[in-house]
């Protein structure tokens, strides 16, 4: 059921093929950002999960800060240097290309960057368009040979 709903999604946005192997990566972000399962992110939500990236409490997030936190939820993904430079695409889009932001701003940031129609909650989709959006990789390495 789920994997129909993965393969549907996607179909629509990069070619076929990968949508099992890259599945999973956004599937474990998306499930620590939405803690009671209902399959949509609030702010609220992603505020509290967020929390956790100013890891020195210094109310500053800074690259390094978001890049631990990065590499601990996609540990073990199959591509790993694509997937961190998906990271550095993430926080780039979120500080405008500063190196630090405020906690605050970063969840807010982050979560108008997901929220593509506006209306207050991330649904599986939404998260899969922006997981696509900074992991191009993942249409162009498996697109279909000419
Ligand atoms: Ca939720
Ligand atoms: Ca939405």
């Amino acid at each position: 059921m789920l994997c129909t709903f993965i393969a549907i999604v996607l179909c629509g946005l990069v070619p076929v093929r990968t949508q099992v192997t890259h599945g999973h990566i956004w599937e474990t972000l998306f499930t620590y950002l939405d803690p009671n399962g209902d399959g949509q992110i609030t702010l609220n939500e992603l505020t509290t999960a967020s929390e956790g990236v100013d890891t020195d409490g210094d109310r500053v997030v800074t690259k390094s800060d978001f890049r631990s936190i990065w590499d601990a939820l996609t540990a073990g993904a199959h591509d790993a240097s694509a997937t961190r430079q998906a990271g550095e695409l993430l926080f780039s889009y979120i500080t405008h290309g500063a190196d630090t932001v405020s906690p605050s701003a970063f969840s807010q940031k982050l979560f108008s960057f997901l929220d593509s129609n506006g209306d207050g909650l991330v649904s599986k989709q939404e998260f899969l368009q922006a997981w696509v959006k900074i992991h191009p990789q993942s249409g162009s390495r498996t697109s279909p040979a000419p």
